[in-house]
């Protein structure tokens, strides 16, 4: 949440030097994220949908009335989307399944989003795959 912060601050201040310190702090180092601890379930969350393959739990900030999470419970390389390879296609498909599976409980089949943000650029803070699925609101286009 810092790093994203930063990265905020960076763009708005139009600091080159601190957009480079905040993707340097958002880099994908592949180290174990926050989300380990949730499939763990070491830490809590709110869990809206889970299979063998697929976690899937409400966002700690959400950004609409639903927002919740949908990742791979075994991460295997997948950082960021940027990583995949053709060996990940099931579990890619997968993941958008479950989405769909996740609006459906949520009540929001009619209108919701399906967001991934990819590295520093797109603001990517926890680097496990993870589908972002929006909704239970009018969603603006395009999204900033
Ligand atoms: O910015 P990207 O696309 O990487 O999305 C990461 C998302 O993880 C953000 O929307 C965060 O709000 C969310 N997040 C971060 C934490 C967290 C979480 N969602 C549920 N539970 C969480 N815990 C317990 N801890 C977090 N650091």
């Amino acid at each position: 949440q810092l790093s994203r912060r930063l990265l905020f601050h960076a763009r708005a201040t139009n600091n080159e030097e601190a957009a480079a310190r905040a993707a340097a702090v958002n880099a994908d180092s592949g180290a174990p994220t926050i989300f380990d601890k949730i499939i763990a379930k070491e830490i809590p969350s709110s869990i809206v949908y889970e299979d063998e393959k697929v976690l899937a739990f409400r966002d700690i900030d959400p950004q609409a009335p639903v927002h919740v999470l949908v990742i791979p419970k075994f991460r295997d390389g997948l950082t960021q989307l940027g990583k995949a390879e053709a060996r990940h296609g099931e579990i890619l498909g997968q993941l958008l399944y479950a989405a769909k599976i996740v609006a459906e409980k949520e009540g929001i089949l009619d209108g919701f989003r399906v967001v991934i943000n990819n590295g520093p650029e797109a603001c990517q803070s926890v680097y496990h795959l993870h589908l972002h699925v929006l909704g239970g609101r009018q969603m603006k286009w395009p999204p900033g």
